[in-house]
């Protein structure tokens, strides 16, 4: 009697720590977003491979969670959003740890990927209950560009088209953009559509937001989609521009003119991206998100000068617009977000000598803060960190002419896209400084002084899948993204 009186309440035991452990388990919707070449594959890869090795050559010191010893092991397992691509975690490690190491491939798109962190509560009530909880972390990984769309959903399409214009018109653009002016000023918009014309002007656009992208290194792409384009590359709703003669038609006309018409197609094309484009990945997507994480390469730009910098301080000042809650009736009917966490991170921070870290995150808080008197964020806590996900350098110093000078030294790049000789392209080493980040918004004397010479570097050699990928304070976004839902 006994025996079976103690085997149930061993039951009940069990069952009411199950229970509690159950009620205790928690769950993070975090994304990652950045404009194209920011670090986002590098980022997710480095994340999961530094939970999932944890304990092995690991540095996460400022992440309390392993720090205090109450972190037991991480593993990827199925996502649940079956609609979504799956985050190529293998295939970014994989290159990363090969024995010609390489960065992950360019994405074109949105992809996921959810972790479980197993760990033990070490809040004082909870502590006795359960040994073991879980904190599933679902990870999407989405182009910042689709968020430099938002704005287009407040505007016409003869709004977007002179705010379009009037950007193609200047410098720098417009040293690429003449011939496609050219080419649409000679649209009779009342005469019927012809698809075919409209696919070539849409083709010849978008060709210039690549070259606007890669070559002139610039960041506000409109429509984000057309570089882009994730599974709706080649589709009618990406074949549209802005028109440009719209203070030169009656505007009545241009009000009543259907579908089947040039301009009628145009408008109509611009008017479905926003609403099954723009608007649908609102409401989808970024309306389940609880965390945020924007990565932006502030050094490239720097690099390329002063209109790529200028271009970067208006996409990020479009960025955060999406972040910008419940103040415009617009916003907040096209989702109710519930972002809490909002970090800002410099990526790349191994491309400059440690000493450059603060200047840089100096140079990130003023790039988010000058637009911040605007925007209200006070639902939302924010951080601004410099990080490396994949450290590809390391750091010392030399003797210059008597001074001691900060350098760091990695494995340039182009040695290896040049030379497909395993052999001779190995230990193609350089030592430098690459110059001084500045710490405010750069003025006219640090443009003309050219001071920053930014080198892509290629992976580090010898990296095991098995190991935590050398990093730059990945254990201060881990911190600050998930260590409270670890108590
Ligand atoms: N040195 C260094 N380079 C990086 C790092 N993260 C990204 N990169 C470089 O930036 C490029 C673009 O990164 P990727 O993650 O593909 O950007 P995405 O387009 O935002 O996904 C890579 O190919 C690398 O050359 C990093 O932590 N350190
Ligand atoms: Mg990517």
């Amino acid at each position: 009697m006994a025996i079976i009186k103690k085997q149930r309440i061993e039951k009940l035991k069990n069952k009411a720590s199950e229970m509690l452990s159950r009620s205790i388990d928690q769950h993070i919707n975090l994304a990652v977003t950045g404009l194209s070449r920011s670090g986002k594959t590098a980022f997710i890869t480095s994340l999961v491979n530094q939970l999932i090795n944890e304990g092995n050559k690991s540095k996460l010191s400022f992440f309390d969670p392993v720090h205090q010893g109450n972190f037991i092991a991480a593993k990827r397992v199925p996502q649940k959003n079956y609609q979504v691509a799956r985050f190529d975690y293998e295939g970014g490690i994989t290159a990363l740890t090969a024995k010609q190491p390489h960065w992950p491939e360019p994405t074109h798109g949105i992809s996921e990927l959810r972790l479980a962190i197993r760990y033990q509560p070490k809040s004082s009530l909870l502590r006795y209950a359960t040994d073991m909880a879980t904190l599933t972390v679902d990870i999407t990984d989405y182009p910042g560009e689709w968020l430099l769309d938002l704005p287009m959903l407040k505007q016409t399409f003869e709004q977007w088209s002179d705010v379009t214009l009037a950007l193609l018109k200047q410098a720098p653009r417009n040293s690429y953009a003449q011939e496609f002016l050219n080419k649409i000023a000679d649209i009779d918009p009342f005469a019927p559509a012809n698809e075919e014309q409209i696919a070539q002007l849409s083709a010849e656009y978008t060709q210039l937001l690549h070259q606007f992208r890669h070559e002139l290194g610039l960041s506000v792409i409109q429509p984000g989609r057309f570089i882009l384009p994730g599974e709706l590359a080649g589709a009618p709703i990406l074949e549209f521009f802005p028109y440009a003669g719209f203070d030169d038609i009656d505007l009545n006309r241009y009000q009543n003119a259907d579908d089947t018409s040039f301009i009628g197609m145009l408008r109509a094309r611009f008017i479905e991206y926003k609403e099954s484009v723009v608007r649908k990945f609102y409401q989808k997507h970024f309306s389940r998100f609880d965390r945020q994480i924007v990565l932006a390469d502030c050094l490239n730009p720097l690099n390329k000068g002063e209109e790529s910098f200028a271009d970067l301080e208006l996409a990020i000042s479009m960025i955060l617009e999406s972040y910008r809650y419940g103040q415009s009736g617009i916003f907040s009917r096209v989702f109710s977000p519930r972002i809490d966490k909002l970090l800002f991170a410099a990526t790349k921070a191994d491309h400059v000598t440690p000493e450059q870290h603060a200047p840089l995150v100096s140079l990130l808080n003023q790039l988010i803060h000058q637009s911040k008197h605007h925007i209200s964020f006070e639902a939302i806590e924010i951080k601004t960190l410099a990080i490396a996900s994949v450290k590809a350098t390391s750091s010392g110093f030399i003797q210059h002419q008597g001074k001691k000078v900060p350098v760091i030294q990695g494995v340039t790049q182009q040695k290896f896209e040049q030379n497909d000789d395993a052999e001779s392209s190995t230990n193609k080493q350089i030592t430098l400084f690459p110059g001084a980040v500045p710490e405010k918004l750069p003025t006219q004397s640090y443009w003309q002084a050219q001071a920053f010479n930014f080198i892509n570097f290629a992976p580090t050699q010898g990296l095991s899948k098995h190991e935590c990928l050398p990093h730059v304070r990945m254990d201060q976004v881990l911190q600050f993204l998930l260590a409270d839902k670890m108590i």
